[in-house]
């Protein structure tokens, strides 16, 4: 039973890729006789754009290379293999998901069966009728550019599911899973490992005095910020409504602190533009900073005496960092 869009959460297919025609594809012709791929050059080129490509070395390179929606392989090439054509072609990252459609003579069909094994998708034997031709390459195509939709579909939910939407960093479910991993690497690696988390100061009051709105820009902006300061392997989540945490894998709490300390003068040091630009108001934070303390210690502990840090942080007047 086919899964629905629906089922996994994501939106119903757009109604062009269900009523798509097949028609309009880009198909790859491998076929080394002359008057066999003439003719069906001529009948597909009614409805697509065909290449044909009878020298079978050049044809992986194409394939890989071009962008097809359909590769149409003679399992009768001369001098070739063209069942190891198709095994190619499904192995390669940049061809495992294009349609193939063999042909062959009679005689040849167990070579078919091979291919079928291998992963080829539908075969017609020859002689070839026009309409079954088109209409099988029609089906390939139509397949191919639905299961595209729906493989760019599942990235999409994948990517919102771990995804923050307001800030683009990742959401709180994300940094937990990933948290645990890290912290067993930084253990297993006898590495250190830093943590901290992070709360805008007064929050509440720019709400009140700027609107809700300003609020969320200044959470935007504030991403933006926290994105430059950090390194591709640091994890930057928003772990609550104005409180972020960072994770530093391989640094320990002496350049963590420094970290930490000009992240905080990057929000303080620099007005906030909200209401598109119109407005600048000011933003601190106050970051409570830990590090993991022994290998293998409870990330829900680490997390915890962070979380102390920070209390004495706003405890002792905010706008500070305090490990
Ligand atoms: P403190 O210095 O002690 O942290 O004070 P605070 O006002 O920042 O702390 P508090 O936790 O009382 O208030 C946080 C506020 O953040 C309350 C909530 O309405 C607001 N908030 C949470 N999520 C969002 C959001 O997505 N957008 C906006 N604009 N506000 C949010
Ligand atoms: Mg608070
Ligand atoms: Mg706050
Ligand atoms: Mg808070």
């Amino acid at each position: 039973r086919a899964i629905t869009s629906l089922e996994i959460g994501m939106q119903a297919p757009e109604r062009s890729a269900v009523a798509d025609t097949g028609k309009g594809g880009r198909i790859l012709l491998v076929d080394d006789r002359e008057s066999s791929y003439e003719r069906l050059a001529t009948i597909l080129a009614a409805e697509h754009t065909v290449d044909v490509e009878p020298n079978p070395t050049e044809a992986l390179f194409h394939a890989a290379e071009g962008n097809y929606d359909l590769l149409i392989v003679s399992l009768d090439l001369n001098n070739f293999d063209g069942l190891r054509l198709c095994s190619q072609a499904r192995s390669l990252e940049r061809t495992r998901h294009v349609p193939i459609l063999a042909i062959a003579e009679a005689e040849n069909s167990t070579r078919l069966l091979r291919g079928l094994e291998i992963g080829v998708n539908d075969y017609l034997l020859r002689p070839i009728d026009k309409t079954e031709l088109l209409a099988r390459a029609r089906t390939q195509i139509r397949r191919r550019r639905y299961t595209d939709h729906l493989r760019d579909n599942v990235q999409n939910s994948i990517e919102m599911a771990i995804t923050d939407a307001l800030t683009g960093l990742h959401n709180r479910r994300y940094m937990e899973s990933h948290l645990a991993t890290l912290a067993e690497q930084a253990s297993t690696r006898g590495k250190p490992l830093a943590l901290m988390i992070l709360d805008i100061d007064y929050f509440k009051s720019i709400n009140d005095n700027y609107g809700h709105d300003a609020g969320d820009d200044v959470l935007r902006e504030f991403a933006v910020r926290v994105r430059k300061s950090i390194r591709g392997i640091d994890l930057a989540c928003r772990y609550g409504g104005e409180e972020f945490v960072i994770v530093m894998p391989e640094t320990d709490l002496h350049v963590a602190g420094m970290v930490a300390e000009r992240l905080r003068r990057s929000i303080a040091g620099e007005p906030f533009a909200v209401h598109k630009g119109t407005k600048r108001i000011e933003v601190t934070i106050s970051i409570g900073l830990t590090t993991l303390e022994q290998k293998g210690e409870a990330v829900a502990d680490v997390l915890k005496r962070a979380d102390i840090a920070l209390y004495r942080a706003k405890h002792d007047g905010r706008n500070r960092v305090v490990s």
